[in-house]
């Protein structure tokens, strides 16, 4: 095979940014997989170049002028920037690789941009695209393998790529590590409900937990499980075989149902310091949380007595909901919300809009299925900037209305005060009042009004939010141009439009005869010729 001169790009922004915010965070929120790519290219005998893009970069300049090929790691609110760099790419001669959240969730739009794009992928699919490297256009080839992979390339052999991104972290560092792989529970809303559990290898953990040691003073690990301490004694025991207490923090998603008191005492003692567990909803989705049938105010008390036990434990809790699920209906899962602040003041809270992206979760079938789903551009599928699914049981002014007075009060001084004071330690406490006061807390609240001001004013966005139209306002438009700077030049035509109703056409379609098959027999293509998508006409 060729010696291939091969880029690596993780992105980890929309765009070209100098937010102090995206100076301080974005290296930390480095993805695992670019990395792991980069290893196997290595492996198998190429030259690679990697590039974490946080946003501060001249990300063209960051890579070789002459690449063979660019592989490209996006979450769907990067698709956009990542469409506009395969486009400059390839105008250079390479071909284009997409994988990650956007490759596998809206593979049939990606692969009008890209060369190739990956759903799950294991060493042999890297090895079948370094193998091929060849332009497909005008449709990428889609390829996946049928199963997450069995085994990724740890910390030390990762190291290379993790300490070049995480010198671009002037404040604090975060190591991405992993674990396990999908989730034995089954949120319908989550891309892994529906992936098996499994997880990675315990002793491959510990070596890289004491490798650590020996390279940085005092390490934080960042979980990138879906779920973390689902084997719970394994995973701790792999940890405390390694880790003498004290020597690392670690930061994890872990669902409520996980941190039991005596899980918590031993979560303390191997020093984690930062959990997001995901409450989600006060009407929906008890076993997840550990609340059984108990619903509304029965729930909030519930919850927030645990989440404060964890606050006994653990320094930093932030709690995760969904905004507009269909069990919601008027203001009291609002207000719920709201006592929940109020009887858990030491929790940030972390408010996601209910979105669908694409193919990632069974859910988002039933949406497409209802016509409830919104054409927002890619750009604005971050959880906050767009809901694209129509809500069940609000009007949008409703529903807007609610989200602003929980915004408001989540982040009035009076709970930011409550917040800080609540906190004991110094990181956490003013980490809460800089999230509150920046983008995420302020930043929302001003966005949402914005938003809600239009929904009365602007006939563009109100005729956009009643479906009357797919015609992009003006206001998300100015938004995306700022956004990408200089790369708004090599958007691709048309990539500001996808069809929002693909994944269930897809599965209302029989399998197109003749689709293409890759060579590997570990994957599974799942190209659908672009023909059948289109022939169903418009997609609202
Ligand atoms: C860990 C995690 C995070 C971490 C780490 C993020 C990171 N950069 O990796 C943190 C907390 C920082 C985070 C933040 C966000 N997240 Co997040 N996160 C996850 C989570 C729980 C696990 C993802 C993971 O690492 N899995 C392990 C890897 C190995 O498996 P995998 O993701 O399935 O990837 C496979 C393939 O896709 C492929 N692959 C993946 N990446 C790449 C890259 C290349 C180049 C190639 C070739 C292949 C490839 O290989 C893997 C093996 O098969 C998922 C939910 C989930 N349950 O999966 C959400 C998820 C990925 N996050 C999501 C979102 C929306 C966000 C935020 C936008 C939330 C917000 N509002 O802030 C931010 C965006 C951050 C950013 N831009 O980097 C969505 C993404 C949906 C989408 N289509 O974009 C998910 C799916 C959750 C959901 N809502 O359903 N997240
Ligand atoms: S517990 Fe978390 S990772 Fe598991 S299916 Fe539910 S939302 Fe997804």
């Amino acid at each position: 095979m060729r010696r291939l001169r091969v880029g690596v790009v993780d992105l980890v922004t929309k765009g070209p940014t100098r937010a102090l915010y995206a100076r301080v965070m974005n290296a930390n929120l480095a993805s695992i997989m670019p990395q792991v790519v980069g290893v196997w290219c290595e492996a198998e005998g190429h030259d690679v170049s990697f590039v974490c893009y946080t946003g501060l970069e001249h990300i063209v300049d960051e890579l070789p002028e002459q690449v063979d090929l660019v592989f490209i790691g996006a979450f769907t609110e990067a698709a956009l920037l990542a469409y506009a760099l395969s486009n400059l790419f390839r105008s250079r001669g390479a071909v284009t690789v997409l994988g990650g959240p956007h490759a596998r969730c809206y593979p049939e739009d990606a692969r009008k941009y890209f060369d190739y794009v990956l759903g799950f992928t294991d060493r042999a699919v890297i090895r079948e695209v370094l193998r091929d490297c060849a332009p497909n256009r005008p449709m990428g080839l889609h390829l996946a393998a049928r199963q997450q992979p069995r085994e990724l390339p740890g910390v030390r052999e990762r190291w290379k790529f993790i300490g070049a991104t995480l010198r671009k972290a002037p404040l604090f560092k975060i190591v991405p590590m992993i674990g396990s792989l999908g989730c034995p529970y089954t949120c319908s809303f989550c891309i892994d409900s529906v992936v098996p559990y499994q997880p990675l290898d315990f002793e491959m953990l510990s070596d890289d937990l004491r490798f650590l040691l020996r390279r940085v003073r005092h390490p934080r690990v960042g979980w990138h499980d879906p779920n973390f301490g689902v084997r719970f004694d394994d995973y701790l025991e792999a940890i405390d075989t390694a880790v003498p207490p004290g020597r690392i923090d670690f930061i994890a998603e872990s669902s409520l149902s996980l941190l039991s008191e005596p899980h918590l005492q031993r979560l303390r003692h191997s020093g984690f310091k930062v959990l997001l567990p995901g409450v989600e909803s006060w009407y929906d989705l008890g076993n997840k949380s550990a609340t059984g049938l108990h619903t509304g105010m029965n729930k909030v008390r519930q919850i927030s007595e645990h989440v404060n036990r964890i606050l006994r434990y653990i320094p930093y809790v932030q709690t995760n909901f969904v905004l507009g699920l269909d069990s919601d209906s008027g203001a009291e899962p609002f207000e719920l919300t709201k006592r929940f602040v109020d009887l858990s003041p030491g929790a940030f809270p972390g408010y996601s809009l209910l979105s669908a992206f694409g193919r990632a979760a069974p859910l988002n079938l039933e949406y497409q299925r209802a016509n409830r789903v919104l054409p927002f551009p890619f750009h604005f599928l971050d959880n906050n900037r767009a809901m694209n699914v129509r809500p069940k049981n609000y009007s949008w002014r409703d529903f807007y209305d609610h989200v602003i007075d929980l915004t408001r009060y989540t982040f009035s001084w009076r709970a930011i005060l409550n917040r800080f004071r609540t906190t004991r330690t110094v990181i956490p406490r003013w980490m809460n009042v800089i999230r509150a006061v920046s983008s995420e807390g302020f930043g929302r609240i001003a966005y949402y009004i914005e938003l809600r001001r239009r929904l009365d004013a602007d006939r563009q966005v109100q005729r956009y939010f009643g479906q009357e139209t797919t015609e992009l306002p003006a206001f998300y438009l100015d938004q995306i141009r700022k956004d990408l700077g200089p790369l708004w030049e090599w958007l691709p035509e048309g990539a500001l439009n996808h069809d929002s109703y693909a994944y269930r056409k897809c599965q209302e379609e029989p399998p197109p005869a003749g689709v293409h098959s890759g060579s590997a027999s570990t994957l599974r293509p799942e190209a659908r010729p672009e023909a059948s998508l289109q022939r169903r006409g418009p997609s609202l």
